[in-house]
Protein backbone atom coordinates (compact mmCIF):
# COMPACT_ATOMS: atom_id res chain seq x y z
CA UNK A 1 0.00 0.00 0.00
CA UNK A 2 0.56 3.26 -0.70
CA UNK A 3 1.40 5.43 2.48
CA UNK A 4 2.19 9.03 1.47
CA UNK A 5 0.45 11.28 3.68
CA UNK A 6 -2.89 12.16 2.24
CA UNK A 7 -3.44 15.77 2.93
CA UNK A 8 -7.32 17.71 3.73
CA UNK A 9 -6.96 19.22 0.16
CA UNK A 10 -4.90 19.73 -3.03
CA UNK A 11 -5.05 22.72 -5.13
CA UNK A 12 -6.27 22.48 -8.69
CA UNK A 13 -3.70 23.67 -10.99
CA UNK A 14 -3.94 25.02 -14.47
CA UNK A 15 -2.33 23.41 -17.29
CA UNK A 16 1.20 24.31 -17.23
CA UNK A 17 1.42 24.89 -21.40
CA UNK A 18 -1.89 26.61 -21.23
CA UNK A 19 -0.23 28.96 -18.42
CA UNK A 20 3.30 29.57 -19.96
CA UNK A 21 1.71 30.98 -22.95
CA UNK A 22 -0.01 33.68 -21.08
CA UNK A 23 2.65 34.12 -19.11
CA UNK A 24 4.05 35.19 -22.77
CA UNK A 25 1.18 37.43 -23.03
CA UNK A 26 2.06 39.48 -19.98
CA UNK A 27 5.93 39.20 -20.12
CA UNK A 28 5.51 40.37 -23.38
CA UNK A 29 3.07 43.57 -22.74
CA UNK A 30 5.32 44.40 -19.48
CA UNK A 31 1.60 45.36 -17.87
CA UNK A 32 2.00 42.87 -14.72
CA UNK A 33 -0.69 44.34 -12.24
CA UNK A 34 -3.11 47.86 -11.63
CA UNK A 35 -5.99 46.05 -13.07
CA UNK A 36 -4.59 44.76 -16.41
CA UNK A 37 -6.12 42.78 -19.31
CA UNK A 38 -6.30 39.34 -17.10
CA UNK A 39 -8.10 41.03 -14.35
CA UNK A 40 -10.63 42.40 -16.17
CA UNK A 41 -11.18 39.02 -18.16
CA UNK A 42 -10.98 37.34 -14.84
CA UNK A 43 -13.78 39.73 -12.87
CA UNK A 44 -15.94 39.19 -16.22
CA UNK A 45 -15.45 35.57 -16.15
CA UNK A 46 -16.31 35.34 -12.69
CA UNK A 47 -19.36 37.42 -12.39
CA UNK A 48 -21.18 35.45 -15.43
CA UNK A 49 -19.82 31.76 -13.53
CA UNK A 50 -20.80 33.22 -10.45
CA UNK A 51 -23.82 34.96 -11.38
CA UNK A 52 -23.50 38.24 -9.71
CA UNK A 53 -23.60 41.28 -11.48
CA UNK A 54 -19.73 43.25 -9.86
CA UNK A 55 -17.13 41.95 -8.27
CA UNK A 56 -13.82 43.57 -7.20
CA UNK A 57 -10.92 41.16 -7.41
CA UNK A 58 -8.45 40.76 -4.06
CA UNK A 59 -5.07 39.52 -3.65
CA UNK A 60 -6.32 37.30 -0.65
CA UNK A 61 -9.66 36.86 1.06
CA UNK A 62 -9.00 38.33 4.26
CA UNK A 63 -8.42 42.09 2.79
CA UNK A 64 -11.82 41.89 0.91
CA UNK A 65 -13.38 41.78 4.54
CA UNK A 66 -11.72 44.89 5.98
CA UNK A 67 -12.30 46.89 3.12
CA UNK A 68 -16.46 45.78 2.83
CA UNK A 69 -16.51 47.02 6.27
CA UNK A 70 -14.62 50.24 5.30
CA UNK A 71 -16.77 50.48 2.49
CA UNK A 72 -20.03 50.47 4.40
CA UNK A 73 -18.57 52.75 7.38
CA UNK A 74 -19.16 50.12 10.06
CA UNK A 75 -18.79 51.26 13.48
CA UNK A 76 -19.04 50.11 16.85
CA UNK A 77 -19.96 46.33 17.70
CA UNK A 78 -20.23 43.39 14.70
CA UNK A 79 -22.22 40.77 15.15
CA UNK A 80 -20.25 37.20 13.76
CA UNK A 81 -19.75 33.34 14.44
CA UNK A 82 -16.84 32.28 16.68
CA UNK A 83 -16.85 29.31 14.45
CA UNK A 84 -14.84 30.30 11.64
CA UNK A 85 -11.50 30.89 10.32
CA UNK A 86 -9.55 34.15 12.44
CA UNK A 87 -9.58 36.00 9.20
CA UNK A 88 -13.48 36.86 9.69
CA UNK A 89 -13.01 38.26 13.40
CA UNK A 90 -9.85 39.97 12.90
CA UNK A 91 -11.41 42.22 10.06
CA UNK A 92 -13.55 43.25 12.63
CA UNK A 93 -10.91 44.16 14.85
CA UNK A 94 -9.25 45.81 12.67
CA UNK A 95 -11.51 47.75 11.77
CA UNK A 96 -11.57 49.26 15.23
CA UNK A 97 -15.12 47.47 15.76
CA UNK A 98 -15.83 45.09 18.49
CA UNK A 99 -16.64 42.18 17.84
CA UNK A 100 -20.03 40.34 19.43
CA UNK A 101 -19.92 36.57 18.97
CA UNK A 102 -23.17 34.87 18.59
CA UNK A 103 -24.29 30.65 19.05
CA UNK A 104 -24.37 28.85 16.23
CA UNK A 105 -27.01 26.18 14.48
CA UNK A 106 -25.86 22.28 14.42
CA UNK A 107 -27.71 22.43 11.32
CA UNK A 108 -25.28 24.45 9.26
CA UNK A 109 -22.56 25.46 11.84
CA UNK A 110 -23.46 28.93 10.60
CA UNK A 111 -24.11 31.47 13.26
CA UNK A 112 -27.97 31.27 14.85
CA UNK A 113 -30.76 33.27 13.16
CA UNK A 114 -32.82 32.63 15.93
CA UNK A 115 -30.21 34.11 18.74
CA UNK A 116 -28.59 36.87 17.26
CA UNK A 117 -31.30 39.95 18.57
CA UNK A 118 -31.05 38.60 21.93
CA UNK A 119 -27.15 40.05 21.11
CA UNK A 120 -28.12 43.21 19.48
CA UNK A 121 -27.37 46.97 21.63
CA UNK A 122 -27.45 50.13 20.79
CA UNK A 123 -24.25 50.12 18.94
CA UNK A 124 -24.88 47.10 16.62
CA UNK A 125 -24.10 48.50 13.00
CA UNK A 126 -23.70 45.02 11.15
CA UNK A 127 -23.53 41.21 10.84
CA UNK A 128 -20.94 39.19 9.39
CA UNK A 129 -21.99 35.67 8.93
CA UNK A 130 -19.81 32.82 7.61
CA UNK A 131 -20.99 30.11 4.98
CA UNK A 132 -19.20 27.75 7.13
CA UNK A 133 -17.94 24.58 4.65
CA UNK A 134 -20.19 26.47 2.02
CA UNK A 135 -23.48 25.40 3.68
CA UNK A 136 -25.45 28.46 3.01
CA UNK A 137 -26.61 29.81 6.44
CA UNK A 138 -30.35 31.34 6.83
CA UNK A 139 -29.83 34.12 5.24
CA UNK A 140 -33.88 35.20 4.96
CA UNK A 141 -34.12 35.11 8.76
CA UNK A 142 -30.93 37.09 8.55
CA UNK A 143 -32.22 40.15 6.46
CA UNK A 144 -35.30 40.08 8.16
CA UNK A 145 -33.29 40.78 11.42
CA UNK A 146 -31.03 43.33 9.65
CA UNK A 147 -33.88 44.99 8.11
CA UNK A 148 -35.68 45.15 11.11
CA UNK A 149 -32.86 47.07 13.37
CA UNK A 150 -31.23 48.83 10.38
CA UNK A 151 -28.27 46.70 10.26
CA UNK A 152 -25.44 45.67 7.42
CA UNK A 153 -25.15 42.40 6.48
CA UNK A 154 -21.36 41.52 5.02
CA UNK A 155 -21.40 37.46 4.08
CA UNK A 156 -17.67 36.08 4.34
CA UNK A 157 -18.68 33.35 1.80
CA UNK A 158 -14.80 32.14 1.31
CA UNK A 159 -16.03 28.90 1.66
CA UNK A 160 -18.92 29.45 -1.02
CA UNK A 161 -17.78 29.51 -4.04
CA UNK A 162 -20.05 28.96 -6.73
CA UNK A 163 -22.72 27.75 -4.24
CA UNK A 164 -26.65 28.79 -5.11
CA UNK A 165 -29.79 28.13 -4.01
CA UNK A 166 -32.63 27.16 -7.01
CA UNK A 167 -30.36 28.40 -9.16
CA UNK A 168 -29.05 32.10 -7.58
CA UNK A 169 -26.19 32.50 -6.25
CA UNK A 170 -25.75 32.64 -2.43
CA UNK A 171 -23.22 36.05 -2.79
CA UNK A 172 -26.17 38.42 -4.28
CA UNK A 173 -27.50 38.14 -0.36
CA UNK A 174 -26.62 40.77 2.25
CA UNK A 175 -24.78 44.42 1.30
CA UNK A 176 -21.47 42.45 0.19
CA UNK A 177 -20.53 39.31 0.31
CA UNK A 178 -16.39 38.13 0.17
CA UNK A 179 -14.47 34.99 -1.50
CA UNK A 180 -11.20 33.40 -1.26
CA UNK A 181 -9.41 32.14 -3.63
CA UNK A 182 -6.68 30.57 -1.33
CA UNK A 183 -4.48 27.71 -2.72
CA UNK A 184 -6.92 25.14 -0.15
CA UNK A 185 -10.07 26.40 -1.36
CA UNK A 186 -12.44 24.68 -4.36
CA UNK A 187 -11.31 27.49 -6.82
CA UNK A 188 -8.06 29.54 -6.30
CA UNK A 189 -5.78 32.05 -7.99
CA UNK A 190 -2.58 31.06 -5.68
CA UNK A 191 -3.24 33.73 -3.16
CA UNK A 192 -6.28 35.49 -3.65
CA UNK A 193 -10.13 36.69 -3.41
CA UNK A 194 -12.99 38.64 -3.92
CA UNK A 195 -16.00 41.35 -3.38
CA UNK A 196 -19.43 40.73 -4.83
CA UNK A 197 -21.12 44.23 -4.80
CA UNK A 198 -24.61 44.59 -6.04
CA UNK A 199 -24.00 47.76 -8.05
CA UNK A 200 -21.51 50.09 -10.23
CA UNK A 201 -20.91 52.54 -7.62
CA UNK A 202 -20.27 50.61 -4.87
CA UNK A 203 -17.84 48.49 -7.12
CA UNK A 204 -16.34 52.04 -7.89
CA UNK A 205 -15.87 52.51 -4.63
CA UNK A 206 -14.31 49.50 -3.50
CA UNK A 207 -11.63 49.72 -6.24
CA UNK A 208 -10.50 52.84 -5.32
CA UNK A 209 -10.34 51.23 -1.55
CA UNK A 210 -7.97 48.34 -2.37
CA UNK A 211 -6.16 50.90 -4.39
CA UNK A 212 -4.85 53.22 -1.32
CA UNK A 213 -7.93 55.26 -2.38
CA UNK A 214 -6.95 56.71 -5.67
CA UNK A 215 -9.38 58.03 -7.76
CA UNK A 216 -7.49 58.84 -10.72
CA UNK A 217 -3.81 60.18 -10.75
CA UNK A 218 -3.84 62.72 -8.32
CA UNK A 219 -6.84 62.28 -5.97
CA UNK A 220 -7.22 60.36 -3.31
CA UNK A 221 -10.94 59.92 -1.39
CA UNK A 222 -10.30 57.66 1.55
CA UNK A 223 -7.38 55.91 3.00
CA UNK A 224 -7.86 52.74 0.88
CA UNK A 225 -5.21 50.12 1.09
CA UNK A 226 -3.30 47.96 -1.28
CA UNK A 227 -5.03 44.71 -2.27
CA UNK A 228 -5.04 44.60 -6.19
CA UNK A 229 -4.44 41.00 -7.86
CA UNK A 230 -1.69 41.08 -10.42
CA UNK A 231 -1.84 39.60 -13.96
CA UNK A 232 -0.27 36.47 -13.42
CA UNK A 233 -2.65 35.29 -10.95
CA UNK A 234 -5.48 36.70 -12.94
CA UNK A 235 -4.35 34.76 -15.59
CA UNK A 236 -3.79 31.28 -13.52
CA UNK A 237 -7.28 32.54 -12.62
CA UNK A 238 -8.71 32.11 -15.68
CA UNK A 239 -7.38 28.74 -16.38
CA UNK A 240 -8.67 27.20 -13.25
CA UNK A 241 -12.24 28.77 -13.52
CA UNK A 242 -11.94 26.44 -16.89
CA UNK A 243 -11.98 23.20 -14.70
CA UNK A 244 -13.62 24.01 -11.63
CA UNK A 245 -16.95 22.50 -12.30
CA UNK A 246 -14.94 19.33 -13.06
CA UNK A 247 -13.14 19.28 -9.75
CA UNK A 248 -16.41 20.58 -8.09
CA UNK A 249 -18.19 16.82 -9.33
CA UNK A 250 -14.92 14.97 -8.36
CA UNK A 251 -15.09 16.01 -4.57
CA UNK A 252 -18.89 15.44 -5.26
CA UNK A 253 -17.97 11.59 -5.65
CA UNK A 254 -16.06 11.56 -2.74
CA UNK A 255 -18.62 12.99 -0.63
CA UNK A 256 -20.98 9.90 -1.98
CA UNK A 257 -18.97 7.65 -1.13
CA UNK A 258 -17.89 8.77 2.37
CA UNK A 259 -21.55 9.58 3.02
CA UNK A 260 -22.20 5.83 1.96
CA UNK A 261 -19.94 4.45 4.04
CA UNK A 262 -20.56 6.45 7.39
CA UNK A 263 -23.87 6.31 6.58
CA UNK A 264 -24.64 3.69 9.42
CA UNK A 265 -21.40 4.10 11.52
CA UNK A 266 -22.76 5.20 15.22
CA UNK A 267 -21.10 8.11 16.66
CA UNK A 268 -20.27 10.03 13.48
CA UNK A 269 -22.53 12.78 12.43
CA UNK A 270 -22.25 13.92 8.63
CA UNK A 271 -23.65 16.80 6.73
CA UNK A 272 -26.57 15.62 3.57
CA UNK A 273 -26.91 18.13 0.97
CA UNK A 274 -29.27 20.58 1.25
CA UNK A 275 -32.83 20.23 -1.17
CA UNK A 276 -32.51 22.62 -3.75
CA UNK A 277 -28.64 23.56 -3.18
CA UNK A 278 -25.58 23.48 -5.54
CA UNK A 279 -22.78 22.63 -3.76
CA UNK A 280 -19.73 22.96 -3.91
CA UNK A 281 -18.03 20.21 -1.87
CA UNK A 282 -15.69 22.25 -0.18
CA UNK A 283 -15.25 20.48 2.64
CA UNK A 284 -16.25 17.30 4.43
CA UNK A 285 -16.64 17.50 8.07
CA UNK A 286 -17.77 14.78 9.99
CA UNK A 287 -18.93 15.36 14.02
CA UNK A 288 -17.96 12.64 16.19
CA UNK A 289 -19.86 11.87 19.34
CA UNK A 290 -17.47 10.11 21.53
CA UNK A 291 -19.44 8.14 23.73
CA UNK A 292 -21.56 6.85 21.13
CA UNK A 293 -18.35 6.12 19.02
CA UNK A 294 -16.54 4.99 21.84
CA UNK A 295 -13.37 7.26 21.14
CA UNK A 296 -12.91 10.83 21.18
CA UNK A 297 -12.72 13.69 18.46
CA UNK A 298 -8.99 13.68 19.30
CA UNK A 299 -8.10 9.84 19.87
CA UNK A 300 -9.47 9.47 16.09
CA UNK A 301 -7.83 12.78 14.96
CA UNK A 302 -4.23 11.50 15.99
CA UNK A 303 -4.90 8.35 15.11
CA UNK A 304 -5.59 8.56 11.38
CA UNK A 305 -2.70 11.38 11.58
CA UNK A 306 -0.39 8.44 12.44
CA UNK A 307 -1.40 6.85 9.39
CA UNK A 308 -0.54 9.81 7.27
CA UNK A 309 -4.05 11.07 6.76
CA UNK A 310 -4.09 14.50 7.65
CA UNK A 311 -7.52 15.90 8.16
CA UNK A 312 -7.43 19.40 9.86
CA UNK A 313 -10.21 19.83 13.19
CA UNK A 314 -11.74 23.45 11.16
CA UNK A 315 -12.88 25.22 13.13
CA UNK A 316 -11.22 24.27 16.59
CA UNK A 317 -10.15 26.33 18.87
CA UNK A 318 -13.13 28.58 18.10
CA UNK A 319 -12.00 32.00 17.46
CA UNK A 320 -13.65 33.65 20.68
CA UNK A 321 -10.98 31.26 22.89
CA UNK A 322 -7.99 33.00 21.51
CA UNK A 323 -6.17 35.89 23.25
CA UNK A 324 -7.41 38.50 21.63
CA UNK A 325 -10.85 37.53 22.17
CA UNK A 326 -11.63 35.57 25.08
CA UNK A 327 -12.22 38.19 27.09
CA UNK A 328 -14.65 40.10 25.12
CA UNK A 329 -17.76 39.01 27.52
CA UNK A 330 -19.58 37.35 24.38
CA UNK A 331 -17.01 34.92 23.88
CA UNK A 332 -17.72 32.88 26.99
CA UNK A 333 -18.39 29.28 26.34
CA UNK A 334 -21.61 29.67 28.41
CA UNK A 335 -22.73 32.07 25.50
CA UNK A 336 -21.57 29.78 23.11
CA UNK A 337 -22.67 26.04 24.12
CA UNK A 338 -22.98 24.64 20.43
CA UNK A 339 -20.05 26.08 18.81
CA UNK A 340 -18.52 24.85 21.62
CA UNK A 341 -18.94 21.10 21.75
CA UNK A 342 -19.05 21.43 17.49
CA UNK A 343 -15.47 22.81 17.95
CA UNK A 344 -14.40 19.81 19.90
CA UNK A 345 -16.18 17.03 17.69
CA UNK A 346 -14.98 18.26 14.22
CA UNK A 347 -12.77 16.24 11.70
CA UNK A 348 -12.72 17.55 8.21
CA UNK A 349 -11.94 14.94 5.95
CA UNK A 350 -9.25 15.09 2.99
CA UNK A 351 -11.52 16.11 0.28
CA UNK A 352 -10.41 17.11 -3.09
CA UNK A 353 -10.20 16.48 -6.69
CA UNK A 354 -7.45 14.32 -6.89
CA UNK A 355 -8.25 12.01 -4.27
CA UNK A 356 -8.23 8.72 -5.69
CA UNK A 357 -10.34 5.63 -5.00
CA UNK A 358 -7.55 4.03 -2.98
CA UNK A 359 -7.31 7.44 -0.97
CA UNK A 360 -10.65 6.89 -0.17
CA UNK A 361 -10.48 3.24 0.91
CA UNK A 362 -7.78 3.88 3.25
CA UNK A 363 -9.18 7.22 5.09
CA UNK A 364 -12.79 5.19 5.48
CA UNK A 365 -11.16 2.22 6.51
CA UNK A 366 -9.44 4.29 10.35
CA UNK A 367 -13.20 5.65 10.78
CA UNK A 368 -15.41 2.58 9.74
CA UNK A 369 -15.37 0.31 12.60
N1 LIG B 1 -12.77 33.59 5.91
C1 LIG B 1 -12.84 32.25 6.02
C2 LIG B 1 -14.10 31.62 6.48
C3 LIG B 1 -11.72 31.46 5.70
O1 LIG B 1 -11.77 30.12 5.84
C4 LIG B 1 -10.54 32.09 5.26
C5 LIG B 1 -9.35 31.30 4.97
C6 LIG B 1 -10.53 33.50 5.13
C7 LIG B 1 -11.67 34.20 5.48
C8 LIG B 1 -9.33 34.25 4.66
O2 LIG B 1 -9.03 33.97 3.31
P1 LIG B 1 -7.49 34.10 2.80
O3 LIG B 1 -6.99 35.45 3.22
O4 LIG B 1 -6.72 32.98 3.40
O5 LIG B 1 -7.64 33.97 1.30
C9 LIG B 1 -5.93 27.57 5.50
C10 LIG B 1 -5.83 28.76 4.59
O6 LIG B 1 -4.58 29.44 4.69
C11 LIG B 1 -6.93 29.75 4.72
O7 LIG B 1 -7.04 30.38 3.45
C12 LIG B 1 -8.26 29.11 5.03
N2 LIG B 1 -9.30 30.06 5.26
C13 LIG B 1 -8.13 28.21 6.24
C14 LIG B 1 -9.44 27.54 6.59
O8 LIG B 1 -7.21 27.20 5.93
P2 LIG B 1 -4.15 26.42 7.05
O9 LIG B 1 -3.14 27.06 7.90
O10 LIG B 1 -5.00 25.39 7.63
O11 LIG B 1 -3.51 25.88 5.69
P3 LIG B 1 -2.26 24.87 5.52
O12 LIG B 1 -1.13 25.66 4.97
O13 LIG B 1 -2.04 24.10 6.75
O14 LIG B 1 -2.81 23.94 4.35
C15 LIG B 1 -3.71 22.88 4.59
C16 LIG B 1 -3.37 21.73 3.67
O15 LIG B 1 -3.61 22.08 2.32
C17 LIG B 1 -1.93 21.28 3.71
O16 LIG B 1 -1.74 20.32 4.69
C18 LIG B 1 -1.70 20.69 2.34
C19 LIG B 1 -2.64 21.48 1.47
N3 LIG B 1 -1.93 22.53 0.72
C20 LIG B 1 -1.81 23.78 1.25
C21 LIG B 1 -1.15 24.77 0.57
C22 LIG B 1 -1.02 26.15 1.15
C23 LIG B 1 -1.38 22.22 -0.50
O17 LIG B 1 -1.45 21.07 -0.96
N4 LIG B 1 -0.74 23.20 -1.19
C24 LIG B 1 -0.61 24.47 -0.73
O18 LIG B 1 -0.06 25.34 -1.41
O19 LIG B 1 -5.07 27.65 6.56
Amino acid sequence: MDNKNITVTSPLLPDRAEFDLMLKEIWDSKWITNNGQFHKRLEAALCEYLKVPFISLFTNGTLPLLTALQALRITGEVITTPYSFVATTHSIWWNGCKPVFVDIEESTCGIDPEKIEAAITPHTTAIMPVHCYGKPVNMEAIQAIADKYGLKVIYDAAHAFGVEINGKSVLEAGDMATLSFHATKVYNTLEGGALVVHDEQTKKRIDYLKNFGFAGETEVVAPGINSKMDEVRAAYGLLNLKQVDEAIEKRHQVAIRYREALRNVKGVRFFDDMPGVRHNYSYFPIFINAEEYGMTRDELYFKMKEQGVLGRRYFYPLISTFSTYRGLPSAAPENLPVATRIANEVICLPMHHVLSKEDVDRILELIVK
